[in-house]
């Protein structure tokens, strides 16, 4: 595959309102976008999707930007690949760094989609037509989420995924229960608790949740693994999964009964696959994980997911859930809970450019 240049751009937008968990509250989303082109004019893209500081991975924009620039641009500019899936070999003298990674093998795939005229679910065998939304009502206030879940029930989404925290969790989960007793709902908690709390959190057992994700360390695999032993609620791992080897020590030791992939987090389509492949195989559970993400990394998000492995609606909302108006043509839209998948190649939405150059405060071509 010869590219022609690699793009970066740095964009920023407001969200139309706060994300709040006990770790940060997001009110302004900054993201790199990648393009890279080939001589023909065809342009595949991605998004770098850390935050700007490091509360939830270590990466940020400013580390991604470096890592692009300085390491995985030139090497991949150098290299004389054939497909896609060489990538991986050829970053690996670079360790970690997987939301940079990740962006740059977005924007390769979708272009080598592109060129091949190909849905990049497709590629990667993803048969659904459409995918079950669910959405995260990210909120400190339980009149607020309450608000938001109803708003949310009107559009159908399949699944409600609450943040938690040790002093919020029991009044948020029974006022929500005694609202909408039946609705699929499930608790996040960003590593909010600790194995001293096993008590506390046997009371969730009592909400019918569908999981708790990710209860105890950011870090952590075997403390989960002793929980799950005294919890009866499946306990899903996000934080913990940055790679296929977490993801089987995570099966090994039985510390968890779900699984959330985020691409981003563990370095793009050929991991992501990987590791799906893993938990279709030991028969675990999949949903696709959301970065509050514009509608590139939204597109990607949504291609994964029309594999067989994601069987349980995941963060994947409507682009306007988040933004006043987003990047891709159409924006993501979800109609009766679930947003019906493209089938043009690629990602299978269009870029918004003159959206796009809007919100682009810095622009920088590599040959
Ligand atoms: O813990 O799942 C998380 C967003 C940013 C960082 C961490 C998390 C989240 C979400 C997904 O909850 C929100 C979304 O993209 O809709
Ligand atoms: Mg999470």
């Amino acid at each position: 595959m010869k590219l022609s240049s690699i793009t970066l751009r740095l964009m920023k937008a407001p969200l139309k309102r706060p994300f709040k968990t006990h770790l940060e509250t997001v009110t302004e989303r900054e993201v790199i976008i990648v393009e890279a082109r080939d001589q023909d004019g065809l342009t595949g893209y991605g998004e770098a999707v850390p935050f700007s500081s490091p509360w939830y991975t270590e990466e940020t924009v400013k580390t991604c930007f470096h890592m692009l620039e300085d390491f995985l641009i030139p090497k991949t500019l150098a290299f004389d690949f054939k497909h896609p899936n060489e990538l991986a070999g050829l970053w690996s003298g670079v360790r970690r760094n997987a939301m940079a990674k990740s962006a740059l093998e977005q924007a390769i795939w979708d272009l080598y989609a592109k060129q091949e005229g190909i849905y990049l679910g497709k590629l990667f065998g993803g048969e659904r037509t459409e995918v079950d939304a669910g959405v995260v009502i990210a909120s400190d206030r339980v009149e607020d989420a309450l608000r938001q879940i109803e708003e949310c029930l009107e559009v159908g989404y399949r699944r409600y995924k609450i943040k938690i925290n040790p002093t919020n969790d029991l009044e948020f989960l029974t006022q929500i229960r005694s609202a909408y007793p039946d609705i699929p709902l499930m608790a996040d908690a960003n590593s909010a608790y600790t194995l001293q709390d096993v008590p506390h959190l046997q009371k969730l057992d009592a909400f019918n949740l569908m999981m708790i994700e990710q209860p105890l360390g950011h870090d952590d695999i075997v403390e989960h693994s002793l929980l799950q032993k005294e919890m009866e609620t499946p306990v899903c791992l996000d934080e913990s999964i940055n790679s296929y080897h977490d993801a089987k020590s995570a099966l090994m030791l039985e510390s968890c009964g779900v699984i959330t992939i985020k691409m981003a987090k563990v370095g793009g389509w050929s991991q992501a696959v990987k590791i799906h492949d893993l938990c279709v195989e030991h028969n675990v559970p999949l949903w696709c994980g959301g970065m509050i993400e514009f509608g590139i990394s939204r597109a990607h998000n949504l291609a994964l997911a029309t594999l067989k492995g994601f069987t349980i609606p995941g963060d994947i909302s409507s682009s306007s859930r988040y933004w006043e108006s987003d990047i891709i043509e159409p924006e993501v839209i979800v109609k009766n809970g679930v947003i019906k998948v493209p089938d043009k190649p690629g990602i299978g939405f269009s870029i918004h450019s003159e959206r796009l150059d809007e919100l682009t405060s810095y622009r920088t071509v590599y040959r």
